[in-house]
C-alpha cells in the first residue's frame, strides 16, 4: 500500500470519533450522536450555500431585522430554516432556539420530542458574507427535562450546563470544532466524500501569547482595565510588557476564535460606555457560552472580566455579555486588572 492510500485508510471520520466515545459512557443511547449528525447534515448544507454564494443569489440583504435589531442578511435566514428542518424531525429534541428567532422554536407536534435543547446562532459574522470572509455556524446543546414542553425558562441555564458546544467555520475549508466536555477536537470537510475528517486532535491554547484581538475603533468607550491592558500591549517592548504584540481582528467570531485556539492570542468584547443600557455586543446564549465551553476545554479562560463566563445564570434568552477570552496568563492579568481599584 503506498503510504498515502495507508494514511486515507487510516483516517477518523466524525461520526467513528463521536460513536468511540460514547461507547465509554455507560449511559449513551446514540440519541446524542443522531443528534450530532443532524447538526453536521445542516452544516454541510450551509457550507454549500455560502460557497456557492453569488452564483445562487444567496448574498445581500433580505430587508428585515432580526430580535437584535441588526439587519437580515438573506443567509441569516436561509441559514436559520436549513438548521430548523434538518433538526426539527429527529426526535432526540424537545425544543431549539436561534439568535434569528425571538422565542424558543417548538417541536412540531408530528415528531416526537427527545432529551436535548440546541441553541445556534446559524450564521456569525454575516457582516461579513458579502466581502467573502470567514463566517459560521455555532451551536450550543443542552439537557432539556424529558415529557415536557420546553419553555424559554428551561433555557435558560448556565453555561457550565452545556453537554455539547461547536462551531463550524465556512472559510478557505470548511471546519467543525468541538467539544463534548472531554478536550477540543477538530474536523476537516473532505468535499470529495462529503466527511468531516479529525485534523486536529485535542487543540491545546498556548498560555503565553502576545497577539491581541479588539474592535480599536471603540477604545474612547472602553473601561480603564482594558485601556490599561491595551496601552501596555501597544506600548511594546519598551512598555511594562518588554515584547512587541500584535493585533488581529477578523470581525467573525468563530475565525477569531478559531486563530486564537491554534497558535493562542486573547479576544475582546468588552462592556463599554457607548450605551451604558447595554451590557456588550455578544450573546450569552448563542455565542459566549459555546465559545466558553470551548476555549476552556482546550486550557484557555473565558470572562466578562468579572465574572466566568460559564457561571453566569442568565435571565434573557437573547441578553448580551461582556467577552474576554484567550490565552490563559494574558486573561488572569487582564483579570487583575479588574479587581485593582481605577479612576473610572
Ligand atoms: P456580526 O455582527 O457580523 O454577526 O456576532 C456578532 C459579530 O459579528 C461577531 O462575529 C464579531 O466578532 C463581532 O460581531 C464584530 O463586531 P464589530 O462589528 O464591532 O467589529
Amino acid at each position: 500500500m503506498t503510504q498515502s492510500a495507508k494514511s486515507l485508510t487510516d483516517q477518523v471520520t466524525l461520526t467513528q470519533f463521536i460513536i468511540e466515545q460514547q461507547r465509554g459512557l455507560p449511559d449513551a443511547s446514540g440519541t446524542f450522536t443522531l443528534l450530532l449528525n443532524n447538526i453536521v447534515t445542516a452544516c454541510k448544507q450551509i457550507s454549500h450555500r455560502v460557497n456557492r454564494g453569488a452564483l445562487i443569489g444567496v448574498l445581500g440583504s433580505a430587508g428585515s431585522e432580526n430580535v437584535q435589531g441588526e439587519v437580515q442578511k438573506k443567509l441569516d435566514i436561509i441559514t436559520n430554516d436549513i438548521m430548523v428542518k434538518a433538526l426539527d424531525w429527529g426526535g432526540h429534541l424537545g425544543g431549539m432556539a436561534s439568535e434569528e428567532i425571538d422565542d424558543p422554536i417548538k417541536i412540531p407536534k408530528q415528531y416526537p420530542k427527545g432529551k436535548y435543547l440546541v441553541l445556534f446562532d446559524p450564521l456569525d459574522g454575516s457582516s461579513n458574507i458579502d466581502i467573502n470572509l470567514t463566517v459560521g455556524t455555532i451551536f450550543s446543546v443542552l439537557r432539556c427535562r424529558e415529557g415536557v414542553e420546553p419553555e424559554t425558562e428551561d433555557f435558560l441555564r448556565k453555561g457550565s450546563e452545556q453537554v455539547c458546544a461547536g462551531f463550524v467555520l465556512y472559510g478557505p475549508s470548511t471546519m467543525l470544532v468541538l467539544t463534548t466536555g472531554n478536550g477540543v477536537n477538530g474536523f476537516t470537510l473532505d468535499q470529495d466524500i462529503g466527511e468531516f475528517i479529525l485534523t486536529h486532535r485535542n487543540m491545546r491554547i498556548p498560555e503565553e501569547s502576545s497577539e491581541f484581538a479588539i474592535n480599536m475603533s471603540n477604545q474612547r468607550f472602553w473601561e480603564a482595565p482594558v485601556k490599561r491592558y491595551i496601552d501596555e500591549c501597544i506600548a511594546g517592548q519598551e512598555g511594562p510588557r518588554g515584547k512587541n504584540f500584535n493585533m488581529r481582528w477578523v470581525a467573525s467570531l468563530v475565525a477569531d476564535v478559531y486563530r486564537i485556539l491554534n497558535r493562542g492570542g486573547v479576544f475582546l468584547y468588552p462592556y463599554d460606555l457607548r450605551d451604558p443600557e447595554r451590557p456588550g455586543k455578544l450573546r450569552l446564549m448563542y455565542e459566549a457560552n459555546p465559545m466558553a465551553f470551548i476555549i476552556e476545554q482546550a486550557g484557555g479562560l473565558c470572562s466578562t472580566g468579572t465574572e466566568r463566563i460559564l457561571d453566569i445564570k442568565p435571565h434573557d434568552i437573547h441578553q448580551r455579555v461582556p467577552l474576554i477570552f484567550g490565552s490563559k496568563n494574558e486573561i488572569e492579568r487582564l483579570i487583575s486588572y479588574y479587581q485593582q481599584p481605577t479612576d473610572n
